[in-house]
């Protein structure tokens, strides 16, 4: 008989324990961060700047760097508030192409001189 309790505490530890790694893992999830890389058109350092800074701006974005050398744009953000989608859209509104999305006209237009895309690197 006392087997038989303690065999079934076992069996209620587990189911507990269980439980638990489920809801740590649950919360886990709502906060997670995920790491994109968008190839923009930037060509120097005031772009990174510009990029940089609107971009901290952004819903869900955690953090933020351009590599002026490779164009790449790394964006850390919380996939819960933001998406690939609307952080390209976003990079787009600043004035540059993000991978298959080209730079929202207007905003390029507002772009100083050097920072235009079809500009020689310098
Ligand atoms: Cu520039």
């Amino acid at each position: 008989m006392k087997k038989k309790i303690n065999q079934i505490g076992t069996i209620v530890a587990i189911f507990v324990l269980v439980l638990f790694s489920g809801a740590v893992h649950a919360q886990e999830k709502k906060s997670n961060t995920e790491k994109l890389e968008i190839k923009t058109s930037a060509i120097c350092e005031m772009c990174k700047t510009r990029l940089e800074e609107n971009m901290a701006f952004e819903k869900g974005v955690t953090a933020v760097t351009l590599d002026v050398e490779t164009k790449i744009l790394t964006v850390e953000y919380k996939t819960g508030k933001s998406s690939p989608e609307k952080l390209r859209k976003a990079v787009s509104n600043i004035g540059y192409d993000a991978d298959e999305v080209p730079a929202n006209k207007k905003a390029y237009d507002r772009l100083p001189g050097c920072c235009k895309k079809d500009v020689a690197p310098h």
